[in-house]
């Protein structure tokens, strides 16, 4: 007997259309920061493969429905592109309206529920200029163009997410170097997040105003465990996770940001600029539903740096825990127990809302040394890695917490940010000269997960 999951739960994969559908140039589709980053600096690149090398799932929307078909997923996770619906800002694209829609229709007429989310890194160029996230201007387009999307495909799709892990282009653009605009600020990453908040809260409500179903929002949510039990590590675990977890849980779920972060970017003098209407529209719109992206938890010390609070690194430190398993072909490590507390936690101190896994998955460089002599890819690492995480998730289930379904990234082998090809995702592995898929033993097994709902123990 294996562990049977709750009836109607989800089994997906997930991905993005910046990193999937290619075309970036054709189609009506303006460019958006990847596109220009890469075109300014393809060095920066690894091995030089740029946004347009994808699995050009524009053009294979039917093969790769076979695929789905053949791996019995229920719900595919997947985005639109702001920049191809709507390429100047305002006005919308037909030809991108009549790929979504034939998208979302051959998902329904295949059993496969689409769960869409409106924003993925993938700042339009346009906006991008007129100062990106850091605008107000650009919180009032990304409503329109989130209004404009419920309303042409709403009728299609039921489960809607605004924006996918917020906290990360503010995080390696504003305190880092690989989201643009690469910069070390932390004054404009507060205002950036805030106005982030603030479009999703606004987006929330159109959606409400036009009678949408369902709407959430997905976030990298990583636990933080202290080094020790001391003080000063415990503070230090608290602040990372007020700032990579709770800047965007607690407005998002409870409506509030917390107390801790509005003192704290009072102390330093770094409160965004609050529009009067603001707080009420994120209190009123609250999410529906949760997705959570789980690779790996923080593990953290007390600073080690102590003396410029516009630093994080005068919060805590990162620490290597000398027992921790790291994932040999990315770096990342591996804490599948990490699944479990992040769902006793939603459980506990998020009103039991309902989840699901959004994003979890194993990144190895260098697969093709894993393909036998057929080219099949004998990726078992994959299979330990989704059975393991899948077991601590089921525990979360029967203590309770509301979960309901779970995705893979990724379907496809997909090209990714700086990284390129470099971390191999896919079910299907990809070939990037021909374009070929095909399936690799992690999709087969997962293919029996999905149609049976039962994990083998
Ligand atoms: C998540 C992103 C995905 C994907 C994944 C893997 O944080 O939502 O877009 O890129 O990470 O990351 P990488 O390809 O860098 O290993």
């Amino acid at each position: 007997m294996g562990i049977t999951f709750p009836e109607g739960f989800l089994w997906g994969t997930a991905t993005s259309a910046p990193q999937f559908e290619g075309a970036s140039t054709t189609g009506g589709k303006a460019e958006h920061v990847w596109d220009y980053w890469y075109k300014k600096t393809p060095e920066l690149f690894h091995n030089q493969v740029g946004p347009e090398h994808t699995s050009d799932f524009y053009h294979n929307v039917d093969r790769d429905m076979e695929g789905m078909k053949q791996l019995k997923l229920n719900s595919f996770r997947t985005s639109i592109s702001w920049s191809r619906l709507m390429p100047d800002g305002s006005q919308v694209n037909e030809e991108a309206v009549r790929f979504y829609r034939y998208l979302f229709k051959s998902l329904h007429n295949n059993g496969i529920k689409p769960i869409v989310n409106l924003y993925h890194f993938d700042m339009p160029l346009s906006f991008h200029k007129k100062g990106g996230w850091e605008s107000r201007e650009t919180v009032f387009a990304y409503s329109h163009y989130a209004c404009t999307a419920f309303s042409l495909f709403g009728d299609l799709v039921e489960d809607w997410v605004t924006f996918n892990e917020p906290i990360v282009p503010i995080e390696m653009g504003y305190l880092n170097d690989k989201h643009l605009p690469a910069i070390y600020d932390m004054k404009k990453a507060v205002k950036a997040a805030y106005h982030t908040m603030l479009a999703h809260a606004m987006a929330v409500k159109e959606f409400r105003r036009q009678s949408g179903v369902k709407i959430g929002i997905i976030l990298n949510l990583s636990p933080v465990y202290p080094k020790s039990d001391s003080s000063a590590d415990r503070m230090a675990a608290d602040y990372a996770d007020l700032f990579f977890n709770r800047s965007f849980l607690d407005p998002a779920v409870k409506g509030t940001y917390p107390d801790e972060l509005i003192n704290w970017t009072k102390e330093l003098g770094i409160v965004p600029p609050v529009a009067k209407e603001d707080l009420a529209i994120i209190k009123e719109n609250t999410v529906d539903f949760l997705g959570v992206n789980y690779y790996q938890p923080r593990r953290v010390q007390q600073p080690v740096k102590r003396e410029n609070g516009l630093s994080l690194d005068a919060y805590y430190s990162s620490y290597e825990w000398p027992e921790r398993r790291i994932n040999p072909y990315r770096g990342w490590e591996i804490y599948e127990k990490g699944l479990y507390d992040i769902a006793v936690r939603i459980k506990e101190e998020y009103g039991n809302l309902p989840w699901f896994v959004a994003e979890n998955g194993i990144g190895v460089e260098g697969e093709e040394r894993f393909a036998d002599h057929n080219g099949d890819i004998q990726d078992d690492y994959r299979i330990e890695f989704i059975s393991e995480h899948l077991k601590w998730l089921y525990k979360g289930i029967t203590e309770g917490s509301n979960c309901y379904g779970y995705h893979v990234w990724t379907f496809v082998d997909n090209w990714s940010w700086l990284n390129a090809y470099k971390n191999r995702y896919g079910l299907f592995r990809l070939d990037l000269n021909t374009k070929e898929r095909q399936i690799k033993k992690s999709g087969k097994w997962f293919r029996v997960l999905a149609s049976e709902n039962e994990l083998p123990e």
